[in-house]
This record gives C-alpha cells, structure tokens and sequence, in this order.
C-alpha cells in the first residue's frame, strides 16, 4: 500500500470534500481518501492497479486537480 498527500486548492466547502471521496473512493484500488477543507490536503491509500497518474488524471477531470509544489 501506499499513501500519498496531494495540495488541491480548488477545495472551498464540505460538498468539494464529498465529491472527491466519494470519486476517488470509486477508482479501482484507492482504499481510503481522506480531503481536508480547512489544509486542502488529500490525503489517499491505495494499491494496484491505482498509481498516481490515475489518481492526478482523475482529480483533473472532477476539477480538483492537484496543485503543483
Ligand atoms: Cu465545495
């Protein structure tokens, strides 16, 4: 398993919380996602065949891409 801690600025309220657990939550291999409001931080676990490309790729498209460093 591995976790991994992504910035996504794009999150305001509790709804944009509920959205990204709920679809990442979805996605083949994530076994837990937890989004903060107040930090805006995902934090996610997950396993084959999940990787981070997928897990980027998937943010972007329910416009909660992950912030560059
Ligand atoms: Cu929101």
């Amino acid at each position: 398993m591995t976790t991994v801690i992504y910035h996504v600025s794009n999150i305001s309220c509790g709804h944009c919380v509920h959205t990204i657990e709920t679809e990442l939550g979805e996605l083949d291999g994530v076994l837990s996602v937890h989004a903060d409001q107040e930090s805006r931080m995902v934090e996610i676990d997950y396993q084959p065949p999940a990787d981070e490309g997928k897990i980027k790729d998937l943010l972007a498209e329910i416009n909660y891409p992950v912030s560059a460093n």
